[in-house]
């Protein structure tokens, strides 16, 4: 395969609402969409799911535009690409930049899905047609209407609930949403909000039955995880703390969780959340798969990875109903009364892209050939 152009779209889709969690707000969430065309005319389009400020990961969408102009495209445009792996191998010069180099590897996966006449769960080894979701929820005014909104979400099915917490809003919370809902699959997600000077509290989460507590300590911890891990009963599942395969590897190694949520736009792409995947197989940790808020093109592989064997707790994949007014994608990936959502199973993405959207919501717009 040889890439011709790579179009770069920054796209901002106004929310519905404010999204909270403990590094902030996100009230505006431009994101970045790849459209890769080959030099027989093939297209294959992907996103890169940076936010637009430094808080959960230093890329934020302009470093991701910039990279994939200066950096990315003039390594990989007009060249043989033999493999998604040598495409993998061309970008690994380039350090971090991970959500713009998924933004890429994405497009090229639609690219050769379309090509194989495989879906893209296929083709990465999926075997479930249709995957559970969970649905995460920000931090709210108040706990009643955290209550209401968990209850509105179980009676539409969804298999479990992931609230946020950050000091101050915890403990109380976790315990009226438990008195309120004593069975129900529950965990938490810090977002780095606390460190090992907080692990009194941080054992009291230990009395709720949580199903797992979301990277509670340092963005690029793992050592003090570890500790962590080793005095609370409640799985640790980290997110921020895991950039690569060898990030995994060493997390486990050390016993800094036991549950590993992943991200493609935080690894790097489908290969990288491949391998985390596999290697966690391998060694009985548990996975999901987690989202950065993307638009439908990136819930499409999202949904993709959540079909691979080993993803054996329920994905965040809520529709992006819940957070912007509009979609860019016709078939929205509805979620149905069971709380499960189906994985797309033609080549390609499989879902109907709308450009006339795209366009519409575009404020930049960048063609490399
Ligand atoms: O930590 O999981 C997180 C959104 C933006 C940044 C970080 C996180 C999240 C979410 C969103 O929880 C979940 C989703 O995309 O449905
Ligand atoms: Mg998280």
């Amino acid at each position: 395969m040889k890439l011709k152009s790579i179009t770069i779209y920054k796209v901002d889709i106004p929310m519905v609402e404010v999204f909270t969690q403990a590094f902030g707000n996100i009230s505006r969430r431009p994101t970045v969409l790849v459209r890769a065309e080959t030099a027989d005319g093939m297209i294959g389009w992907g996103e890169a799911a940076s936010l637009p400020f430094p808080l959960y990961k230093p890329e934020t969408v302009d470093i991701s535009m910039l990279v994939l102009k200066d950096y990315i495209a003039p390594l990989v445009l007009n060249r043989e690409i033999e493999s998604i792996e040598a495409l993998n191998d061309l970008m690994r010069p380039i350090r971090g930049n991970h959500l713009a180099k998924a933004g890429l590897e994405t497009a090229v996966w639609a690219i050769e899905s379309q090509k194989s006449g495989k879906s893209i769960s296929a083709m990465l080894g999926g075997k479930r047609n249709k995957v559970g979701v969970g649905d995460s929820i920000g931090i709210k005014n108040s706990i009643e209407e955290t209550l209401d909104i968990i209850s509105l979400r179980l009676s539409e099915g969804y298999q479990r609930i992931k609230i946020k917490i950050r000091p101050g809003w915890d403990i109380k919370l976790v315990k009226a949403v438990r008195k309120e809902f004593p069975d129900i699959p529950l965990m938490v997600d810090a977002n780095s909000a606390y460190t090992l000077k907080d692990i009194h509290l941080l054992k009291k989460l230990d009395s709720y039955h949580l199903m797992m507590i979301e990277q509670p300590l340092g963005d690029d911890d793992i050592i003090d995880h570890s500790v962590l891990q080793k005095q609370i009963k409640t799985p640790i599942c980290l997110d921020e703390s895991i950039n690569t395969v060898e990030d995994a590897r060493k997390a486990i190694q050390i016993g800094a969780c036991q549950i590993i949520n992943i991200k493609l736009g935080r690894v790097g792409g489908l290969l990288e959340s491949k391998k985390i995947h596999d290697l966690c197989k391998k060694n009985k940790i548990g996975v999901w798969i987690g989202g950065l808020l993307e638009l439908g093109i990136g819930r499409v592989f999202l949904t993709a990875a959540a079909s691979l064997p080993n993803c054996i707790y329920p994905a965040d994949l809520s529709p992006t109903s819940f957070y912007y007014i509009d979609s860019i994608i016709d078939d929205s990936l509805e979620v149905d009364k069971n709380g499960y959502i189906n994985v797309p199973d033609k080549p390609g993405l499989g879902v109907q892209i709308n450009e006339r959207k795209i366009k519409k919501y575009t404020t930049d717009k960048l063609i490399i050939s």
